[in-house]
């Protein structure tokens, strides 16, 4: 098993290597790949030292599974280019999710919907895989109507140059702007481009990427998404209207018997989901666990996980886990 990390100098790229590591992600060879710029720099692994490699070097190499977070552009130019290699390639970028021809994959929900001729898969975006793993054993139940989201982002999900940014601003460093505005004791209600109706593209995401992984155009999202100071994770205020009445104490059995979900909610105690908690780990925290007593059906929580992990490479690394585990991987791959 070949196994490339493509954007591997990156935030994503980074976390991927702890992710495998701490996973036991089996491989036999690793490719750090990264642009030309980074050719030739040294990323250490395990105690091992390994020299960055660029794409069309990576190609060649023929890995068995690329996974990358390397920018949609970058995904839409390469992926087709690995995907003929025979490689399976996990994006993490927006460039193939919305595409009917490639799946939209959170492992928990909708693995099993992959073939060896998924070439290209679709990792999801970082706010909706949250979202949708909490929601998933809900809609089951209950059927969702319509999902209110806010959220409450933070700085790495941006990648490096906006960590640097909120680094300097906090040293007093003059810098470059990853952000219009300044981000430290600030909130931006921006993420990502806005479009001619008055979202933003992140907002969208949401909406459009529950739909295509939920496999039901009656789930009507509507997301304002918030970007803040803040550096372990997305936090998300989600109000969501069922077809059907619930149980509270069933919703709460429901969500602690979800796979990847971790109920924590104990308000007396304080004890609520909080980034600084979240961060480092893969699973995704729900508490605030309450019925919204201005309209019937209606439930409020709030959904915190660490983006970097279950909103980016430990969602890619549990899809790779899945083609090696059902034989997918290796069924068409040349020698
Ligand atoms: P590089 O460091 O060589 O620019 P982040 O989101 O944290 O900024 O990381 C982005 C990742 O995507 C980095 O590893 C970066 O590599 C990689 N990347 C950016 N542009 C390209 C490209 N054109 N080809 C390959 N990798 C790229
Ligand atoms: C953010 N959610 O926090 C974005 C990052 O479509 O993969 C991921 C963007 C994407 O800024």
């Amino acid at each position: 098993m070949k196994l490339a990390i493509v954007g591997a100098t990156g935030l994503v790229g980074g976390e991927m290597l702890k992710v495998v590591d701490e996973r036991g992600f089996h491989f036999d060879e690793l490719l750090l790949v990264a642009s030309e710029r980074s050719a030739g720099k040294k990323i250490s692994y395990k105690g091992k030292e390994y020299t960055v490699i660029g794409m069309a070097d990576a190609v060649a190499a023929k890995p068995d599974i690329a996974i990358f977070s390397a920018g949609g552009g970058t995904s839409l130019e390469w992926a087709p280019k690995f995907a003929e290699a025979g490689s399976f390639v996990i994006d993490n970028s927006s460039a193939w999710r919305m595409n009917p021809a490639n799946k939209l994959v959170v492992p928990e929900i909708n693995a099993k919907e992959l073939t060896k001729d998924d070439k290209i898969i679709a990792n999801p975006n970082c706010s909706t895989i949250q979202m949708v793993l909490a929601l998933a054993p809900l809609q089951a139940k209950y059927g969702i109507k319509r999902v209110v989201v806010s959220t409450y982002q933070s700085v790495t999900g941006t990648g490096k140059a906006a960590v640097d940014q909120l680094n300097n601003e906090r040293a007093g460093v003059e810098g470059d702007m990853a952000y219009p505005h300044k981000i430290d004791m600030n909130v931006l209600p921006h993420i990502d481009v806005f479009q001619d109706n008055g979202y933003t593209k992140e907002e969208l995401k949401m909406t459009n990427e529950t739909v295509k992984i939920f496999g039901d155009e009656d789930v009507k999202v509507t997301a304002t998404t918030v970007r803040l100071p803040v550096m372990g994770g997305h936090s998300e205020s989600v109000n969501v209207e069922f077809k059907n009445d619930f149980d509270l104490a069933e919703v709460r059995e429901l969500l602690a018997a979800t796979e990847g979900v971790i109920v924590e909610d104990d308000p007396k105690n304080n004890v609520y989901p909080m980034p600084l908690n979240a961060h480092g780990h893969d699973e995704v925290f729900v508490g605030r666990i309450r019925r919204d007593e201005s309209q019937a059906n209606t439930l409020n929580m709030w959904i915190v996980a660490d983006n970097l992990r279950k909103g980016a490479a430990t969602n890619a690394v549990q899809i790779a886990e899945f083609l090696v585990r059902e034989g997918l991987v290796g069924s068409t791959v040349e020698a």
